[in-house]
């Protein structure tokens, strides 16, 4: 479902402007993309190429405050001191990636609070992955290693999106995702080389989050319904089968060093394509997930509506504090105004 759109009259191509002016924005935009340059808010863009990008970098947002919640679920049971301080530090760096999505949504003309709303109203949707339980400490390493390694490679190629303020908060939002993969790597690695139960902990998780994180990527590009006019507007660079791919050719290496099985026993290195096969997930199970019938879907909707009701004194908060700076800085520029510069720094002589 479409975001609302707040149409701005500077940035929008369909505001009444005379019929000239509309194609001279649609000729400038298609020379961007010709160009391989990146469109800024400013510019002059079709109203799909914009309500396209609301939906992906909302969903994407939503994703990350979401994806906090299965690993939150084990920040009070960590295994040490220093496991801790890693997921603490981890489950903050989604917020904050949840932070820059929504300002970057917001360039294009819509309100964050308009698009939770959407979120908790369930007309817009979050990455499937999050509908999943975390159910033993292995499932953090699980996630780390495969949802952050899923995420990782769909998001790399997102820093050159052809959407200026999308592709910048990707820069940052894939360093910080680097770091997570790498502790999730760690983590289960700890486990592979601990004692038997902790061993066959780490393959239970990695069990169940495989297919779930090869889901991730999407529909099979014949069914994908966004991906042709997405790869044409230089918003994806890739399609959803050919990341699927990478994270697969990427991913079954590490598990040989961590010493995982796949669990896929037609998985194999396919010398003619120079790629591995594999087991293509359940896409009927991911519709079922992305409509709301998945294991977690109920519970962290649940969760996020009663942490943003009990978030509702902070956002007030907030926003009396700004209004008072706000208050001073046009006090002070008032004060300001009138002074020339003889009067400016000290008194008059
Ligand atoms: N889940 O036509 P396409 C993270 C929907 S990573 C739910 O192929 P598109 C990091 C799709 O929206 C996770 N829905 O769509 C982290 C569309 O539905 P619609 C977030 C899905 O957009 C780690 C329909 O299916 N990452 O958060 C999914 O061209 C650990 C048809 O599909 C991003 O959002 C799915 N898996 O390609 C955080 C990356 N797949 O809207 C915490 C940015 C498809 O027509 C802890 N997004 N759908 O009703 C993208 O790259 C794209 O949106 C795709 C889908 C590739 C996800």
């Amino acid at each position: 479902m479409a975001a609302r759109v707040r149409t701005n009259p500077e940035i929008s191509t369909d505001t009444g402007a005379d019929a000239a002016e509309r194609s001279d924005g649609a000729a400038a935009f298609e020379a961007l993309l010709a160009a391989d340059e990146r469109v800024e808010p400013r510019d002059a863009m079709p109203d799909g190429y914009r309500r396209t990008l609301v939906r992906q970098i909302a969903q994407h947002a939503h994703s990350e405050i979401i994806g906090m919640q299965p690993e939150a679920n084990w920040i009070s049971r960590a295994p040490s001191l220093r496991r801790k301080a890693i997921l603490m530090a981890k489950v903050q760096d989604e917020a904050g990636h949840g932070l820059y999505l929504y300002a970057a949504a917001e360039t294009l003309g819509v309100d964050r609070a308009d698009l939770l709303d959407q979120l908790h109203s369930g007309r817009q949707k979050y990455s499937s992955i999050f509908n999943y339980p975390t159910l033993t400490w292995a499932d953090v390493g699980a996630i780390g290693w495969l949802v952050d390694g899923a995420a990782i490679t769909n998001q790399v190629p997102l820093c050159r999106c052809s959407y200026g303020p999308y592709a910048r908060a990707m820069v940052r939002i894939c360093k910080e995702e680097s770091f997570h993969q790498r502790q999730g790597f760690d983590l289960l690695l700890a486990l592979t080389r601990g004692t038997d139960r902790q061993r066959a902990m780490a393959q239970d998780a990695v069990d169940r989050w495989w297919y779930p994180s090869l889901a991730m990527f999407g529909p099979p590009d014949a069914e994908s319904t966004h991906g042709a006019q997405s790869a044409a507007w230089g918003i994806k660079r890739f399609s959803n089968d050919e990341l699927r791919q990478r994270f697969v050719d990427m991913t079954v290496p590490q598990a040989e060093v961590l010493g995982v099985r796949i669990p896929d026993p037609d998985l194999r290195w396919n010398a003619e394509r120079g790629h591995h096969d594999f087991t293509q997930p359940d896409y009927a199970e991911l519709l079922r997930v992305i409509k709301g019938a998945g294991p977690c879907n109920a519970q962290r909707m649940a969760h996020r509506r009663r942490a943003h009701e009990e978030g509702a004194w902070v956002r007030e908060a907030a926003s009396a504090y700004a209004e008072k700076h706000a208050d001073k800085h046009r006090a002070a520029d008032g004060a300001g105004a009138g002074r020339t510069d003889d009067s400016i720094g000290g008194p008059a002589a």
